[in-house]
């Protein structure tokens, strides 16, 4: 295991934390194979995982100590192993939740973009500062960012080095949650322990099928839709589930 990856389990919820803050768990490539062995070898009683940062910011993004004069051929394959790591979180085993605070920016943005739920506490800040170093998005922000917040917000933040706050980053749809700070974790394990519970079906729905729909024509991706929701309605687990509210034995909306 990396030294700079910390990992355990709690419950049935897999902890990953990156553990870098003398250098504001900036991502250099080791890490970044250490993500992607690590997602892509959680343990099988892993059901949900919380992805966090150590110290005083969740990640500074891209190493830059390591930026060193790489051709075309060669930057191309650095970025598309970023890829590779972060596509081992987004389409998975399991749900990844973020637990943000602090630096949320360059690539440590693109890989929250990459967990499923972002949970960010007030000190969060986002940016992309590599409008500012001369260089783009390598690490699939360009595809997952402008789902989160919009071409034009991105466009912007490149272009001009905008810093969102933690309120105004929430707003514009970088977190689905906002906590004080110091509580992100928390919320996200609790957040994780929930997902944990739902049927593994329809956890694998939201994560593989749902961005996929999403980016279909509207006539195929009701097909695929109607292909998920009888595949998951057909699992005894949803028969038990559905038969245990009938029957007054499972919560109602709004309850635990
Ligand atoms: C780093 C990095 C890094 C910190 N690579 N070493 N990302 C950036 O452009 C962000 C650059 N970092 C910052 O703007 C600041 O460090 C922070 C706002 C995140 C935090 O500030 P602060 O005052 O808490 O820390 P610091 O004093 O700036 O940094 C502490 C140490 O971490 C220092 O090293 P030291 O040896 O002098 O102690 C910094 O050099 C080091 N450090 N950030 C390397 N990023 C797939 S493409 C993705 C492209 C990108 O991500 S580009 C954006 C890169």
């Amino acid at each position: 295991m990396n030294p700079d990856l910390h990992f355990d389990m709690q419950g049935d919820v897999a902890v990953v934390r990156i553990t870098r803050a003398a250098k504001r768990n900036a991502l250099n490539d080791g890490l970044i194979l250490a993500l992607r062995q690590t997602f892509d070898t959680l343990p099988a009683n892993a059901k949900a995982a919380v992805l966090c940062g150590e110290g005083e910011h969740f990640c500074a993004g891209l190493d830059l100590s390591e930026l060193q004069t790489r051709d075309a051929g060669e930057g191309m394959q650095h970025s598309r192993m970023w890829h590779s790591a972060f596509e081992r979180i987004q389409f998975g085993a399991v749900p990844v939740v973020a637990a943000l605070h602090g630096a949320v920016v360059g690539g440590g943005l693109e890989l929250a973009a990459s967990c499923h739920i972002r949970v960010a506490d007030d000190s969060t800040f986002y940016a992309l500062p590599e409008g500012t170093r001369g260089i783009f998005v390598g690490g699939g922000g360009a595809v997952r960012i402008p789902k989160l917040i919009g071409v034009a917000r991105m466009t912007d933040m490149m272009m001009t080095g905008r810093v969102y706050n933690a309120v105004d980053g929430e707003r514009a749809g970088f977190a689905q949650y906002l906590v004080p700070a110091g509580s992100a974790f928390d919320k996200a394990l609790e957040l994780a322990k929930r997902i944990a519970t739902n049927a593994p079906l329809t956890n694998y729905a939201l994560m593989h099928a749902l961005p996929r729909i999403a980016e279909q024509a509207a006539d195929h991706g009701f097909v695929t839709e109607s292909l998920m929701s009888s595949i998951t309605q057909a699992a005894p687990e949803a028969k038990a589930r559905v038969e245990a509210f009938l029957q007054g034995r499972a919560a109602k909306v709004g309850e635990q």
